[in-house]
């Protein structure tokens, strides 16, 4: 089981996405551990991207991802950080196929609507950082039947 962390940036908030986004999780089979909405500090946006802190469009990202409410999500699954960036779609929604998120609904590089975690260690520190009470505990009835 692995949990990984899952945000709708401000543009899929302002956009009215955050029912489709999430929906498209839940049906997949994946577990919602956590779910809280906050308009981000340039404290948080600035460590949660701190591995961009010198590329060129790092304090426009800044600016965008503490412009508005974002959705914070802990979603749990078999391979879940994988399973989710599969669900999420390439970076630049104008590459990215249909049938992924950003596929489906995104336009621009800078508007991809949706974070998801790229590897394990990077998923324990986001969660840590957005999520620093902790997730939820819990098994749905239906997990029987998402998994064999
Ligand atoms: P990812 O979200 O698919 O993991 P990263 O390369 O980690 O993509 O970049 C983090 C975020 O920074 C992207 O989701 C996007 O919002 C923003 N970003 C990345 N490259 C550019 C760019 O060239 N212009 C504007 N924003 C960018
Ligand atoms: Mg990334």
């Amino acid at each position: 089981m692995e949990t990984t962390y899952i945000m709708v940036k401000p543009d899929g908030v302002q956009r009215g996405l955050v029912g489709e986004i999430i929906g498209r999780f839940e049906r997949k089979g994946l577990r919602l551990v956590g779910l809280k909405s906050l308009i981000p500090s340039e404290e948080i946006a600035r460590a949660h991207y701190e591995v961009h802190k010198e590329r060129p469009f790092f304090p426009g990202l800044i600016k965008f991802i503490t412009s508005g409410p974002v959705v914070c999500m802990a979603w749990s699954g078999v391979g879940a950080i994988g399973v989710a960036r599969n669900l999420i779609g390439p970076t630049n929604g104008r590459d990215a196929p249909p049938g992924t998120i950003r596929g489906d609904f995104g336009m621009e590089i800078g508007y991809n609507m949706i974070h998801g975690s790229d590897a394990a260690e990077t998923a324990e520190f986001e969660l840590g950082l957005w999520f620093p009470e902790g997730t939820m505990d819990w098994l749905p009835d239906r997990e029987n039947w998402v998994y064999e």
